[in-house]
C-alpha cells in the first residue's frame, strides 16, 4: 500500500507520508517540515501577533489555529506543528512565568528548594481546555495533513525553572542535579508527568504525531544523561505509548547522546545539524527513523550549495528505515521564507525520482 496523495482532502493523516516515514513504512517522497516553521520568519505571523503577548496567543484557539496553518499554506510542508511553547503547560499549572520578547521564558522565582515543588502541581486536561479546542479546530482544517503535538522534555523544562530563564551553561541546574539528587529526581518526576500529560492531551484531541523537545540536553555528558535524565524522558514518552501516534525525540548538540536518546522510547530521533545523518543512523542502530538535519544557517547561503546539501541529506536519509527532512534546529527569525518554500519543493522533487 502506498500513501494516498496529500491532495485528496478525505485522506487520513494516519496514512500521510510523515506518519508512514515515522513508522518506517515506504513513502512516495520524503516528507518535510521545519522546526519553528511558524513564527517570526513569516510576515503574516508578525501581523497577527501585533499587540498580543506570546503566552496570550498560545491560549487563544483561533489564533493558535491561524498561526499553525500559516506555514502549511505558504510552504506546502507535510505537517503542521502545533503553535504553542514548551513552557505553556507550566504556566497552565500555575508557575509564575512569562515569555519575554527577545529573551525567551523567564520564571519569576527559580526552583531550587524542596518547598518550590509545591508550586508545580501535576497537569490534568482541565488545566488546558484551550489546547484541546485548538487541536480539534486544526485537525478539522488540516484534513489529510498531520498535526504534530509537542512538549518540552523534563531536563529542558527543569533548566528554565532552575536557572530562572535561558542559560548558556546550566550551572544551577547541574549544581542541583549533583548537589541534591533526591530533589532533582522529584522535580524531574513532576516534569515528566506534566510533559507526558501535555502530549496526551494533544494526541487524544487528534494530533497524529508527537515530538518531545529536549533542546538543551546536549550540555550533558553521557553518564549524567543516563542517570539523571533518560528515565524521565522515557516516562514522558511512555504517557502516549498506548495511543497510536508515532513519537519523535529531538535535542541540540546530541551527537554523543544519540544512542542513549534512542532508548527513550521514540520511533524517530531528531538529529542536530552538527552530526552527519549517516553517522547518526550508525550510532542509533537499526530500527529508528531519523529526522533532520539541514543547518538552519545554510538557508542564508546561495541556492547552489544549499541545494547540494539538501540532496546530500535526502541521500543520507535513505540509510535509515524512515527519514523526515527537517532542519538540525529551528528556523532563524531572519530567514527568507521563499527559501524555505524552495527547499520543500526541492526535497519533494528529488526524493520522488
Ligand atoms: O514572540 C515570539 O514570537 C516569541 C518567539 C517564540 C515562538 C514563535 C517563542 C519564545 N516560542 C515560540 C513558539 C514555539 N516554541 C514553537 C512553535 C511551533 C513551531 O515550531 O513553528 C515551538 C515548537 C516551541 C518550542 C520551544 N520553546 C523550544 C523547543 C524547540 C527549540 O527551539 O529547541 C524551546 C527551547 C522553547 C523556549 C523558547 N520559547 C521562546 C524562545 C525564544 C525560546 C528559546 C529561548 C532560549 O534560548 O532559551
Amino acid at each position: 500500500m502506498t500513501a494516498a496523495p496529500a491532495t485528496d482532502p478525505t485522506a487520513d493523516p494516519a496514512d500521510s507520508a510523515l506518519v508512514r516515514a515515522a513508522r518506517r513504512l515506504p513513502v512516495e517522497r520524503t516528507p518535510v517540515w521545519f522546526m519553528r516553521q511558524a513564527g517570526r520568519s513569516l510576515p503574516e505571523y508578525r501581523e497577527v501577533r501585533q499587540g498580543v503577548a506570546m503566552l496570550d496567543s498560545c491560549m487563544r484557539p483561533d489564533l493558535v489555529a491561524e498561526i499553525t496553518m500559516q506555514p502549511v499554506r505558504r510552504h506546502g510542508v507535510d505537517a503542521a506543528i502545533f503553535f504553542s511553547d514548551i513552557v505553556v503547560p507550566l504556566k497552565a499549572v500555575g508557575v509564575d512565568l512569562d515569555i519575554v520578547p527577545g529573551v525567551g521564558p523567564v520564571v519569576a522565582e527559580p526552583v531550587r528548594r524542596w518547598a518550590d515543588l509545591d508550586r508545580i502541581p501535576e497537569l490534568t486536561p482541565e488545566h488546558v481546555p484551550y489546547i484541546t479546542e485548538a487541536v480539534r479546530l486544526l485537525v478539522a482544517e488540516l484534513g489529510p495533513t498531520p498535526l504534530i503535538g509537542f512538549a518540552g522534555a523534563p531536563f529542558t523544562l527543569a533548566s528554565y525553572l532552575v536557572e530562572g530563564g535561558p542559560s548558556k551553561n546550566h550551572e544551577h541546574t547541574k549544581a542541583l542535579m549533583h548537589g541534591d539528587p533526591a530533589l532533582w529526581e522529584a522535580l524531574c518526576g513532576r516534569l515528566a508527568q506534566i510533559s507526558g500529560a501535555f502530549l496526551r492531551v494533544q494526541a487524544l484531541a487528534g494530533a497524529s504525531v508527537v515530538q518531545l523537545f529536549d533542546s538543551w540536553v546536549g550540555a550533558l555528558q553521557r553518564s549524567d544523561y543516563s542517570r539523571f535524565v533518560l528515565p524521565h524522558s522515557r516516562t514522558a514518552l511512555a504517557a502516549v505509548a498506548d495511543l497510536d501516534v508515532p513519537r519523535i525525540h529531538f535535542g541540540v548538540g546530541t551527537g554523543e547522546l544519540l544512542a542513549l536518546m534512542g532508548s527513550a522510547g521514540a520511533d524517530v530521533v531528531g538529529v542536530d545539524y552538527r552530526v552527519e545523518l549517516t553517522d547518526a543512523v550508525e550510532r542509533l542502530g537499526p530500527g529508528f527513523a531519523v529526522q533532520g538535519n539541514l543547518d538552519p544557517a545554510l538557508l542564508f547561503a546561495p541556492w547552489e550549495p544549499l541545494a547540494a546539501r539538501v540532496e546530500e541529506i535526502v541521500r543520507a536519509g535513505r540509510s535509515a528505515p524512515g527519514h523526515i527532512f527537517n532542519l538540525g534546529h529551528g528556523v532563524l527569525p531572519s530567514t527568507d521564507p521563499d527559501v524555505l518554500t524552495r527547499v520543500v519543493e526541492h526535497v519533494h522533487a528529488i526524493s520522488s525520482q
